[in-house]
């Protein structure tokens, strides 16, 4: 017997089930936290026996998505390192990828005050009439009596925004909005974690060209990508550079005979392990999440505030800078929230 079999029978706790067509798919994984580690570093599509979550436990939801290199593969890998993490009690993947979706699919606009949802946030996250596929799984956790926070966000996506500047400026807005509208609708108590995927291709630049793109337009977009993981404690970006690629965009290795499968679960591996390394912060007022009220936190509102950046947009209404979001961190600083 294999390894990876051995190691696949070894998480046993793990729920995996899929619900194609590609373009709309969806993987949840129910994980528990005594999965050891030597798990995370192998493939489990053939391995999971389903640990149904019982009345009152509490799932928290990593939401993975993206476009086609967000594949279920891809959301597998994260899954993985989450389970291995111990960080969760019980975890759940909920999975949604639109391939060569510019972002724009998720948020249209490309200023303050001027965000729409697109139509791949209504039809997956949320929804006015309550219909998207993150809601209607809510609804089915409340349902079971069980309760859920969303603990965390993973996304690769940036190849179809890379052609044109156009796209690119308005990208790190229109995420952060993204994220905000997240925490916002679905009334989390803190900043939503999250880890952005820097994008590449495979180095052949006439056939990068075919697509309509330069290496330049390509680093440029990396570069932009790096600021959206930067800008804030709780972010991280990963650089999917020199993974294999199958294809001009897609992780992928053409000797492996499960085709693109294996590179795809790895990077997500390391994806999710690094969501699960992101600092907690004390408060939605601890904006560089070291745990501790102190100037800095104050400085970096004030800072933010000033120039609408969204790490000082911690109160409803969403992408609106006013007295409400001043007085959340006031009273999130001070403890009286709390
Ligand atoms: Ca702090
Ligand atoms: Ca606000």
């Amino acid at each position: 017997m294999g390894l990876g079999i051995r190691l696949a029978r070894a998480l046993s706790q793990a729920i995996l089930w899929w619900n194609e067509p590609p373009e709309r798919s969806m993987l949840q994984t129910a994980i528990t936290a005594t999965i050891c580690s030597a798990c995370i570093a192998m493939p489990s599509a053939d391995a999971a026996t389903p640990a149904q979550a019982g009345t009152g436990d509490h799932i928290d939801i990593v939401i993975v998505a993206g476009q086609s290199n967000a594949r279920a593969e891809f959301a597998e890998g994260v899954a993985q390192a989450i389970a291995g993490s111990g960080r969760y009690e019980r975890a759940e993947v909920f999975h949604r990828f639109h391939g060569g979706n510019k972002i724009k699919q998720w948020v249209i606009g490309s200023a303050p005050g001027v965000y729409e949802f697109g139509p791949n946030f209504l039809a997956d996250f949320w929804n006015p009439d309550g219909s998207a596929g993150l809601q209607e799984r809510i609804r089915e956790i409340e349902t079971a009596g069980q309760t859920w926070d969303i603990a965390g966000f993973v996304w690769f996506q940036g190849e179809a925004d890379s052609a044109r500047e156009y796209d690119r400026v308005p990208y790190p807005a229109r995420f952060h909005f993204m994220l905000n509208a997240l925490e916002d609708r679905f009334t989390l108590d803190h900043d939503l974690p999250f880890v952005i995927t820097l994008i590449d291709y495979n180095g052949d630049d006439d056939l990068l060209l075919d697509a309509y793109r330069y290496p330049e337009d390509i680093e440029a977009t990396r570069e932009m990508q790096r600021g959206v993981g930067d800008s804030t404690a709780i972010g991280a970006w990963i650089d999917s550079r020199d993974w294999p690629r199958l294809d001009l965009w897609h992780l992928g290795d053409h000797d492996d005979p499960d085709g693109i499968y294996a590179p795809s679960a790895d990077f997500g591996r390391v994806a999710g392990g690094l969501l699960t390394t992101r600092p907690e912060p004390l408060s939605r007022a601890d904006l560089d999440a070291n745990r501790i009220h102190d100037l800095a936190d104050i400085a970096l509102f004030a800072a933010s505030f000033a120039v609408r950046d969204p790490k000082a947009d911690i109160a409803p209404p969403v992408d609106r800078y006013d007295l409400a979001d001043l007085l959340a961190f006031i009273e999130h600083f001070t403890g009286v929230a709390d």
